[in-house]
């Protein structure tokens, strides 16, 4: 396998031919070789609303993250957007600065036309970038639905980036998006409102029960690069207890677990929807017709 030999020769064309493989739902193969490379990299998750400074704010800590000299990979997926390039122009401006460093690789992924899913898709470019050698993989995810719960639960840790004044941080709050977060960032710190959503995301928390890691709460102006100190100090504490309690190690399991079940589900229902198909069985009840199909599919027990 040509992209395999390449890609294990360090070529960064060979991991983006290889993320292009993943997007099309034929990534299977790569990830096979590859999996046993990977398990390395530190991964963090940034999600929020359209426009909060995700991507200001994974320009900040991949500066970080050079100034200490580790490699970086950066995954942006917007699960609204059909298209994976062009319309994450945003992130593209955002992250210029990091284009001609060899040791940052960045990849735009989009909901089109994914066999497996986005999550899926997303979950195998972060094991090929990971596997590739990068120390620190980001993921940055636009929205607070399901599937950008799905994918902010890939990593490692979780931060969850609100802008004051938008109105909509309490919405985001009740959306099950309080439950990923192991840190919550209030970027644009120069905001005149940032105080105010400072106190409701506290008192939020206050209402919350917590057992083991409690979210940590910073400010940042990401395009100053202020705040970014805090944060990265916020994640490696996060990391320590991720270690230290091995709960690292349960998120891992989690995370496999959860991927394996997507495969094989994937997997199921295409032979399931074959069978219908062949043989709609009409003139059964729905009950016998499902009864049946399972016993013939083997599923059943
Ligand atoms: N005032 C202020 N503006 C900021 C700050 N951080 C980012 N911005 C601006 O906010 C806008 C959106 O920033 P992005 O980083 O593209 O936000 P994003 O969350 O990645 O946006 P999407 O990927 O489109 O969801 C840009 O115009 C940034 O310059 C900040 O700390 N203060
Ligand atoms: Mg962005």
């Amino acid at each position: 396998m040509d992209v395999l030999r390449e890609f294990e020769q360090h070529n960064p064309r060979a991991l983006a031919r290889a993320i292009s493989r993943a997007e099309a739902g034929r990534g299977g193969e790569l990830v096979r070789a590859l999996y046993a490379k990977a398990g390395r990299a530190t991964t963090v998750g940034l999600t929020g609303p359209p426009g909060v400074g995700k991507s200001t704010l994974a320009s900040a800590l991949v500066r970080d993250a050079r100034a200490r000299g580790k490699r970086v990979g950066v995954v942006s997926v917007d699960p609204s957007s059909p298209f994976s390039h062009g319309a994450l122009l945003g992130d593209r401006i955002r992250l210029a600065e990091h284009f001609t460093d060899d040791a940052v690789f960045i990849r735009s992924m989009a909901s089109r036309g994914h066999l497996g899913g986005l999550a899926g898709a997303t979950a195998d470019a972060v094991l090929l970038m990971d596997a590739f050698g990068f120390d620190l993989v980001l993921i940055e995810t636009v929205g607070v639905g399901q599937s950008e719960v799905a994918i902010a639960e890939l990593a490692q840790t979780t931060i969850v980036a609100l802008q004051p004044g938008s109105g909509d941080s309490i919405q985001v709050l009740k959306a099950g998006i309080m439950e990923i977060a192991d840190i919550f960032v209030v970027n644009k710190a120069d905001h005149p409102m940032a105080d105010q959503l400072r106190r409701e995301i506290r008192s939020m928390m206050e209402m919350q029960h917590w057992s083991g890691w409690v979210p940590e709460l910073v400010a940042t102006q990401a395009l100053e690069g202020k705040g970014i100190d805090e944060l990265v100090a916020a994640i490696e504490r996060h990391a320590l207890y991720l270690n230290e309690t091995g709960e690292l190690e349960r998120r891992r399991r989690d995370a496999f677990t959860h991927q394996v079940r997507q495969l094989a589900l994937g997997r199921m229902e295409r032979r399931l929807d074959r069978a219908l198909e062949a043989q709609p069985r009409n003139g059964l009840d729905p009950y016998e017709a499902a009864d049946r199909i399972v016993t013939e599919l083997g599923l059943d027990g």
